[in-house]
């Protein structure tokens, strides 16, 4: 009996496993505009962070400003949000408060984006393609706080929810990594040129925990 049970759940747990492992060289794709379709990111982060690396690639022709990651705690929206306002100005929120950056780029083309704070100084970066903008700095002092809510495809005015058409996300996003601490420029690059770089410590696209909710794909990435 009880060894029956365990082969039942070691069965019941295998296609989540090989879920994980198949987004390897895949992306999210969000085929169409709605104030519904998302997918939660689901992290065990218990402790506030003090510093952060975020890395990944998006594809989309939208022109209109969106929502590329949105992170939430109970209780304060905008915790720690990834917003593209127009083509070439990409936004980082703090704890509400924001910085934007400035690059020339290419419209529409596929971008890997790096973002990264630090709290001891406050320094925002921002990487694109590969190329280091101009570093700002916001929140000084701050601690992003544990126990979030992360959603792609929509930008949360709520914990978990209060979502707004014009601000959703229409296109594909792959290869998202989080650590909690600042990458090194040398490793930013390693992980823009897709070759072998530290594991990720809070969401791993080779190990990603997710729910898909609406109208969301999951496609083989055909660009980079
Ligand atoms: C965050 O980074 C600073 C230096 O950049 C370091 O002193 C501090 O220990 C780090 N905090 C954590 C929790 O890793
Ligand atoms: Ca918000």
């Amino acid at each position: 009996m009880d060894r029956l049970l365990l082969w039942v759940s070691v069965l019941a747990s295998l296609p989540e496993a090989f879920a994980h492992r198949a987004l390897v060289g895949k992306v999210f794709v969000f085929p169409r505009e709605s104030s519904t379709d998302h997918v939660e990111l689901i992290t065990k982060l218990e402790k506030p962070l003090q510093n952060f690396t975020l890395c990944f690639r998006a594809y989309s022709d939208l022109s209109r400003g969106y929502s590329l990651f949105s992170y939430n705690i109970q209780g304060k929206d905008n915790e720690l949000l990834v917003f593209k306002h127009k083509i070439g100005e990409y936004s980082l929120y703090i704890g509400k408060n924001r910085v934007t950056s400035k690059v020339r780029e290419v419209f529409p083309s596929p971008v890997h984006i790096c973002t990264s704070w630090e709290s001891s100084t406050g320094i925002a970066e921002f990487w694109v393609n590969g190329e280091p903008l101009v570093k700002k700095g916001l929140s000084q002092g701050y601690s992003v706080g544990a126990y979030p809510k992360i959603i792609l495809g929509q930008e949360q005015d709520t914990y978990g929810g209060g979502f707004d058409k014009t601000q959703s996300f229409m296109g594909e996003i792959g290869d998202l990594y989080m650590w909690d601490s600042m990458l090194s420029p040398s490793e930013i690059q390693l992980v823009h040129q897709g070759l072998s770089f530290s594991r990720a410590t809070i969401l791993d696209w080779q190990a990603l925990n997710y729910v898909m909710k609406g109208y969301v794909v999951i496609k083989p990435r055909v660009w980079h």
